[in-house]
């Protein structure tokens, strides 16, 4: 954007400060703007969770009915895959990477920016959803078919969701590769590929694993639209299965995409409170490539009970994702066994995310294993195994990054005494929740049922989970507390570096100026990924 010299006074006006958020070209504001729309939604998607565990909380309870648990666990879970996790792992990138590989700006802002855009309208297209008489979409967050054709869910709920979601999905993509086409192009001189941090690298990862598999969600979507009109289509079971099999090819690597960056996230906190550089860089690096590959190759493990997938090709492809996994997982502990660890909060949620995200895993290796997924299949075991990995794991990840990062974006340190009890909170209420959800799921409990009964025997499990997450929902305020008091009071300024960190966002200032780095805070000189340590150690800061 040009800005035109007032011809009075000489100077450049600057725009109204709403224009200047609004249209910004700025990529920390765009990311700031993505994370704070995907915060306010996580609120109101967690909500919506605490009804649904209302309501599970004893047998036969009638505080919501059939048709609105549907709804509820619908939009809850993928307006948190397509609205909250995924959106804030891009934006995390957005923000960050330019300022980690020292580029003065995103390549292509204003495409960035309409991705924001795109992404805010679908939000609030797919939650118009509950104002339209039939209500919003309830066919869950895979969208089956032939559930989700016209004949079997009629009503505008699931055409909005549709287009909504298709929205959605295209902004996130915007994002994800005007920023990997930052890393790529728009690096300083000397910062080199094996220079550029672990975060950086997780989000090269992710957003390769964006333009590759999220295409075939907005094929999927497609299909839905076509036979919401053409009824006959799904009435051929090839069709069906085409769709599962369109629809897990984004589905499973979209998992990733919620948990890579937080995973970069975390190894940045650990490294710089164990006031270490961190353990096997290169191998990390090829792990997370050859992670981000094989994720490609899985997605059939989601049909073995179609009966129509190679169970045993999908199974090994599964497990063999243990092995860049229990790389990653050897590198964060190599970078902590040993050192002395300072114990500040967003070190707290990256030290939980380790064992609890390894819960997640290692369930998820139990039901890559055909004999126990056809068990487990739709059972309460698996809404255990993915909320251990999107909660346990990628929520704690995302945590950590939010209390490390925050003094950068803003100038202010969160408060120390609502950051701990936003952790302990969390870890208490997310084991709380979702550890009887195995038992329940063992036990035979299936998931997407509004009630079940008392001779059941699911009372028990169902009413910790239901404490567990009232625990949570506290956390949760303890933690929007805190950010709003932080920010009002500015007791807590931040300098320059606040933790010691090793990386190149650390040396401009907090916040940093609009294109990362100016006269006063210089680009220094890059030989390592951790430019700061570097400088540290020649006794330069
Ligand atoms: C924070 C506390 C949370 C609680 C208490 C909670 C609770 C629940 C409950 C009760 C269900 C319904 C299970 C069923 O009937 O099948 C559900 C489903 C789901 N949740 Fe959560 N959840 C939470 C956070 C999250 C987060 C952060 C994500 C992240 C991405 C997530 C993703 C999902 C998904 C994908 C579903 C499945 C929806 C479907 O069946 O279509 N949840 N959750
Ligand atoms: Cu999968």
């Amino acid at each position: 954007m040009t800005a035109e010299l007032d011809t009075v006074t000489g100077q450049v006006p600057s725009p109204s400060p709403s224009r200047s958020w609004l249209a910004t070209t700025d990529h920390k504001r765009i990311a700031l703007l993505t994370i704070s729309t995907a915060l306010l939604l996580m609120f109101g998607m967690g909500a919506l969770a605490l009804v649904m565990r209302a309501q599970l909380a004893q047998p036969e309870l009638g505080l919501v009915n059939n048709d609105l648990y549907n709804q509820l666990f619908t939009i809850h879970g993928s307006g948190m895959i397509y609205l909250v996790i995924t959106p804030i792992a891009v934006a995390f990138g957005l923000y960050l990477v330019p300022l980690q590989v020292g580029a003065p700006a995103v390549a292509a802002p204003r495409l960035t920016m309409l991705g924001y855009w795109l992404y805010a309208g679908g939000a609030v297209t797919i939650l118009a959803g509950f104002v339209t008489t039939g209500g919003a979409a309830k066919e869950g967050w895979t969208a089956y078919t032939p559930l989700s054709t016209a004949r079997f869910s009629p009503g505008f709920g699931t055409d909005l969701w549709l287009l909504g979601t298709f929205a959605a999905t295209v902004g996130t993509m915007l994002m994800a590769a005007t920023v990997l086409w930052t890393v790529l192009l728009k690096r300083t001189p000397g910062m080199t590929m094996l220079r550029i941090p672990v975060f950086s690298w997780s989000m090269v990862a992710t957003n390769l694993m964006v333009l590759a598999a999220f295409p075939s969600l907005l094929i999927a979507l497609g299909m839905i639209a076509v036979g919401r009109t053409a009824s006959e289509l799904f009435s051929q079971n090839v069709f069906n299965i085409g769709y599962q099999h369109l629809f897990w090819f984004y589905g499973h690597p979209v998992v990733y995409v919620m948990f890579f960056p937080f995973v970069g996230a975390v190894a940045e906190v650990l490294s710089t409170f164990a006031g270490r550089r961190f353990f096997g860089y290169k191998a990390t690096v090829l792990s997370l490539l050859a992670f981000a590959a094989l994720s490609m190759s899985v997605w059939g493990h989601h049909m073995f009970t179609t009966g129509q997938v190679a169970d045993n090709y999908y199974s090994l492809t599964s497990i063999m994702l243990l092995v860049p996994a229990g790389i990653e997982y050897l590198a964060m502990l190599g970078t902590i066994i040993g050192a002395k660890l300072r114990l500040a909060v967003p070190m707290l949620f990256a030290l939980a995310f380790i064992p609890q995200f390894l819960i997640g895993g290692l369930t998820g290796i139990m039901v890559g294993t055909p004999v126990v997924d056809y068990q487990m299949q739709d059972s309460y075991f698996v809404v255990a195994h993915f909320h251990y990995t999107l909660v346990a794991g990628s929520l704690f990840g995302l945590f950590a990054g939010f209390y490390f990062w925050f003094p950068k974006a803003t100038g202010v340190l969160l408060g120390k005494g609502l950051g701990h009890a936003h952790f302990w909170l969390m870890v208490a209420g997310t084991n709380v929740t979702f550890l009887p959800m195995f038992w329940l799921g063992v036990a035979g409990m299936p998931r997407r049922v509004a009630t079940y009964l008392p001779t059941d025997g699911f009372g028990t499990g169902n009413l910790i989970a239901t404490i567990g997450s009232g625990l949570l929902g506290l956390g949760m305020l303890a933690f929007a507390l805190n950010i709003v008091l932080s920010l009002a009071r500015r007791k807590r300024v931040a300098p320059d570096n606040p933790w010691r960190a090793h990386t190149l966002e650390w040396a401009t200032s907090s916040p940093p100026p609009p294109h990362n780095f100016d006269a006063d805070h210089p680009i220094p000189p890059i030989r390592s990924f951790t430019p700061m340590l570097d400088l540290r150690k020649e006794g330069r800061r």
